[in-house]
């Protein structure tokens, strides 16, 4: 079982993908805990305000501490453990499969995002959270990060996946190593035909081929 509580602007991003496939399952089956949070509820203001104009000048808005750092305090008071704090940023630490891993590995994490151009630093002095980027390119605010997160944290949560899938065969799961391309029916499409060693039943010479294109691939990518 892991829980995840997001603290978000913007809590209703989340609904459709909370709802289907996988994630979903694995909510039923009691995998996986999401708890979803308006920080917007913990503002002061009397406009409930999250945002306030950056000093020093410059465009856009930023996230104000008080209401951010106090949404985080009373999620962490209402279950134990406290769970690691995760800031959605594109300054982050990059999210890759080493990543994953060890966040799957926690039984809660708090998954912080922002909007607008960014966080007033001292959430981060404060809170001290790790990190954490998507990539070199930027998103207009940390629910679509955080859903990335979600999802490439519950595949390695054991009986997600059920008996079909295995992550130790995914494309990343050993550093730089890609999966072979797969095929299903029809045998002929497009005139373009499944590679006979796959037709043939033979499966060492599957596997074989299967290293093969993988190292290919692995490869070409690098
Ligand atoms: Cl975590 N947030 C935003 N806003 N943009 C990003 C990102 C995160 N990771 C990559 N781009």
């Amino acid at each position: 079982m892991i829980r995840f509580d997001v603290l978000t602007l913007f809590p209703d991003l989340f609904a459709g993908y909370l709802s289907q496939s996988l994630l979903k399952l694995a909510i039923q089956a009691g995998l996986v805990q999401v708890h979803l949070w308006n920080i917007r509820d913990w503002s002061k203001d009397k406009h409930q305000r999250v945002d306030d104009r950056p000093f020093g000048g410059g465009p856009g808005m930023v996230m104000m501490a008080e209401p951010v750092v106090d949404c985080v305090e009373a999620v962490r008071a209402k279950a134990e453990p406290a769970g690691r704090l995760l800031m959605m940023t594109p300054t982050g630490r990059r999210l890759d499969q080493r990543l994953v891993e060890e966040l799957a590995a926690e039984p809660r994490l708090l998954l912080l995002c922002g909007r607008y151009e960014g966080f007033d630093d001292r959430i981060r002095q404060v809170l001290t959270p790790t990190e954490v980027s998507i990539g070199d390119y930027v998103c207009n605010g940390g629910e679509v990060p955080a859903m990335a997160v979600i999802d490439t944290t519950i595949r390695l949560i054991p009986g997600v996946l059920g008996d079909e899938g295995s992550a130790a065969d995914d494309s990343h799961s050993e550093p730089g190593r890609l999966e072979y391309p797969q095929y299903t029916r029809p045998r002929t499409y497009r005139e373009l035909d499944v590679p006979d060693v796959l037709l043939g039943g033979n499966h060492r010479a599957i596997a074989a081929w299967r290293r093969e294109q993988s190292a290919k691939r692995s490869e070409e990518s690098s």
